[in-house]
């Protein structure tokens, strides 16, 4: 790598003087892994000033999905956010969101590079991106993630770059980036194993758009994980008794088949259980976040490869790989979205994919997003994109949440994340629906007895059986009755109580 010397080194002030009310600014950041850590925070320094002295400064903001607190919160706390898109999961720009300050673009993650190459979200005026290094003729070394990063580069009107000398130099080594082509010319991608490379080590950049080069030396903000609870790892358990009896009834081959995992501690102990599990082979992941949890099972030689766009990995993770390159950086490639989440290769690769709801219905119709239909919670980031592609999409969450007040198996969800044609396993701590080739009666009466909470379970057969009958049994002036409680009384239920 040739180190540059023609772009200026600036401040992060001066960086943030070029950013004006209502552009649409794109930054670095797939999750907080090589999400830019300077300059927004200097935005938010910046909007603050504005805002006292009665002047606008809220901005269109776009990633790869969510980011560290240096974007997300410090920008939501100064009201400095208009629009954003596509994921968050930070709670001061959701609580904005929810109270409509905010205006938030739900997307699935594979689709945003498209829509910026194409223009529907509009053209990007600033980029603000994290690299190890850039060249003078415009190569752009990237840190932990890839995201949308290769596509800002592209398509920003001017780029600045944070250059983190925290993260390793060996980096590049993980990067595998290239850009499709637009349809109807569009090729093939050529992957056909997980650790498949089709690209460059780097990401280009026209040179003349650099405004400047900030410096940074600071590792990504990612919260370790809780350990697992028993909740989490009996649906763990669940799921890799489950995959095991697929592999002895021939539905997977004997070699496996790559794996995908949604982000939070119900996937990473799901992760955990499969690993431990002595009949499951070695495999590895065709997936979109790396973390905590695979560092382990790959040391050990369970997990012997990992596509992804990001290394969302705690400081104390992230600095066992560093310090282990050699055998981390040929095991390990990171892509852009648009690849590492792409349908063409979730399909052609058949990949096992693994994501958290909030709740799902008795039909096997879930939702990732809105608590009650209204509230938002992070966005449906990549699981759509993997969940409707799957080879097995599996589905798990907690039977019930904050203590017992809430059933996460309705008669109807209250949004639509992922439809019934596109669920195939619904799993929560008390067992696992297999719905392939159930109609929806046999669906319901599986995911009632499986899934559901026994609590909740007499209710649920209830309600079907007072329902008006068709092809999917319902009553549209009850099948809602458990939310409108929630939210009138606090409680889905209000007189069921809940023991320990
Ligand atoms: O609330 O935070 O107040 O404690 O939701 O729930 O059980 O800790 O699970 O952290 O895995 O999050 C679906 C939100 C689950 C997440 C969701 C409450 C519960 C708790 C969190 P507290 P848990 P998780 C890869 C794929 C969509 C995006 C996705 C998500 C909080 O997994 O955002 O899959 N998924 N991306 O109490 C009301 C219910 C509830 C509920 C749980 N039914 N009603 N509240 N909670 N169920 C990542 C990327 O795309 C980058």
């Amino acid at each position: 790598m040739a180190s540059s010397h023609r772009f200026p080194i600036i401040t992060a002030e001066k960086a943030a003087s070029i950013i004006r009310d209502d552009d649409l600014v794109g930054f670095s950041g797939f999750t907080p892994a090589g999400a830019v850590k300077a300059v927004p925070k200097m935005l938010a320094v910046r909007a603050r000033e504005a805002h006292e002295r009665g002047e606008p400064l809220r901005l269109r903001v776009l990633t790869g999905a969510s980011t560290g607190g240096a974007i997300d919160d410090a920008l939501a706390e100064a009201d400095a956010i208009a629009w954003r898109a596509p994921y968050q999961s930070s709670r001061p720009l959701r609580d904005r969101i929810n109270r409509q300050e905010v205006r938030f673009v739900d997307l699935h993650l594979s689709h945003v590079p498209q829509m910026l190459d194409y223009g529907f979200l509009g053209r990007v005026d600033t980029a603000v991106v994290e690299a190890v290094e850039v060249t003078d003729d415009g190569r752009v070394y990237l840190t932990t993630s890839v995201g949308i990063t290769p596509s800002l580069l592209k398509h920003a009107d001017r780029v600045v770059i944070e250059v983190n000398r925290w993260a390793s130099r060996r980096l590049p080594e993980m990067h595998d980036i290239a850009l499709l082509r637009r349809p109807p010319r569009r090729d093939p991608i050529g992957i056909h194993h997980p650790l498949a490379r089709i690209g460059t080590p780097y990401a280009t950049v026209d040179p003349s758009k650099i405004v400047g080069i900030v410096e940074t030396n600071e590792p990504d903000l990612v919260s370790p994980f809780a350990e697992p609870n028993e909740v989490c790892r009996r649906i763990g358990r669940h799921v890799a008794e489950f995959l095991v009896r697929e592999l002895r009834a021939g539905r997977i081959p004997p070699e496996f088949l790559p794996m995908q995992a949604g982000v939070g501690n119900v996937a990473n102990a799901v992760m955990d259980a499969i690993c431990e599990h002595p009949d499951i082979p070695p495999f590895q992941m065709y997936t979109e976040v790396f973390q905590d949890a695979m560092v382990p099972l790959m040391e050990r030689g369970h997990l012997t490869g990992a596509s992804t766009s990001a290394l969302t990995l705690s400081t104390e993770a992230m600095r066992r790989v560093f310090e282990n390159m050699d055998f981390f950086a040929p095991r390990i490639v990171l892509r852009p979205q648009e690849i590492s989440n792409n349908p063409e290769i979730v399909r052609r690769l058949g990949i096992i994919c693994i994501n958290t709801i909030l709740e799902c219905d008795i039909y096997g119709n879930a939702n990732s997003t809105h608590v009650a239909g209204t509230q938002l919670m992070n966005g449906i980031g990549g699981s759509g994109d993997f969940t409707r592609n799957a080879y097995l999409s599996i589905l798990v969450t907690p039977s019930i949440a904050k203590n017992g007040a809430i059933s996460s198996v309705v008669p109807m969800v209250t949004h639509v994340d992922h439809n019934e044609h596109s669920v195939q396993i619904l799993v929560t701590e008390h067992g696992l629906a297999d719905l392939r080739g159930l109609g929806p009666m046999e669906r319901a009466k599986v995911i009632i007895e499986q899934c559901a909470h026994p609590a909740y379970r007499d209710y649920l057969h209830g309600y079907i059986r007072d329902s008006r009958i068709g092809h999917i049994s319902h009553d549209l002036d009850r099948c809602f009755e458990l939310h409108r409680n929630l939210c009138d009384q606090g409680a889905m239920l209000p007189d069921l109580s809940i023991a320990e």
